[in-house]
């Protein structure tokens, strides 16, 4: 349902390396509005959930072997699935806080060697976030976090090529944090921003769409 007073909620992404923060912050970030009371929901890409999302998920513990392309336009797919729901809850008023969405599926693909723009174009007409966190930290220093766990992409040499795909995606729009400081801090930052968005959000500012 639409709101009448045009007020929707706000459409957040954090983005950012494996062991970056952006898990823990992100519920963190959700505990935080709905504590002031504002409707939100904590959303993840890939969405492990639909049948789409299984595949991914066995893709990434290496219990399938996909091509490059094919992997890259599930991650797609599996966007497009969830964007006639995310327009409608934005619509609703609730806020979506979301952990990775295009920006890691062109950095992760990108990283590999297929073309930056091929990587862009399935992601074309998706609604695009009203706010991108970035969550800045040395690929060394999240490979010093506890280790990676087993799944693809989490080795240091890889992690490097993200990096440097991230840095190509970039728009002046982007809020770089320093994912080095104290979870606390970060934490409190995060909010700040957050906050100038969903108010902006809520005065009426129109959805767009990627790129
Ligand atoms: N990933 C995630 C991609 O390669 N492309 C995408 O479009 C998305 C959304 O999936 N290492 C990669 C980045 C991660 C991996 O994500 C699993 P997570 O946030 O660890 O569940």
């Amino acid at each position: 349902k639409d709101n009448d007073g045009g007020s929707r909620g706000a459409f957040i992404v954090l983005e950012g390396l494996d062991r970056s923060g952006k898990t823990s912050q992100s519920s963190k970030l959700l505990s935080f509005l709905e504590g002031l009371g504002h409707p939100t929901e904590l959303w993840r890409f890939p969405d492990r959930t639909t049948s789409i999302g299984q595949m991914i998920s066995a893709y990434l513990s290496n219990q399938s072997q996909l091509d490059d392309h094919t992997i890259h336009l599930l991650y797609s797919a599996n966007r497009w699935e969830k964007s006639s729901l995310m327009e409608t809850q934005l619509k609703s008023g609730t806020t979506l806080v979301v952990d990775r969405y295009s920006y890691s599926g062109v950095a992760f693909s990108s990283a590999k060697g297929l073309d930056f723009e091929w990587c862009k174009a399935p992601e074309i007409g998706l609604l695009a976030p009203d706010l991108v966190l970035y969550l800045d930290i040395p690929p060394e220093k999240a490979a010093e976090r506890g280790g990676y766990g087993g799944e693809r992409y989490e080795k240091l040499e890889f992690q490097r090529k993200v990096a440097e795909c991230y840095q190509a995606l970039r728009d002046p729009s982007w809020k770089i944090i320093d994912g080095c400081q104290p979870m606390e801090e970060i934490q409190k930052q995060l909010q700040e921003i957050v906050l100038d968005h969903v108010s902006a959000c809520k005065k009426g500012r129109p959805l767009s769409h990627l790129w």
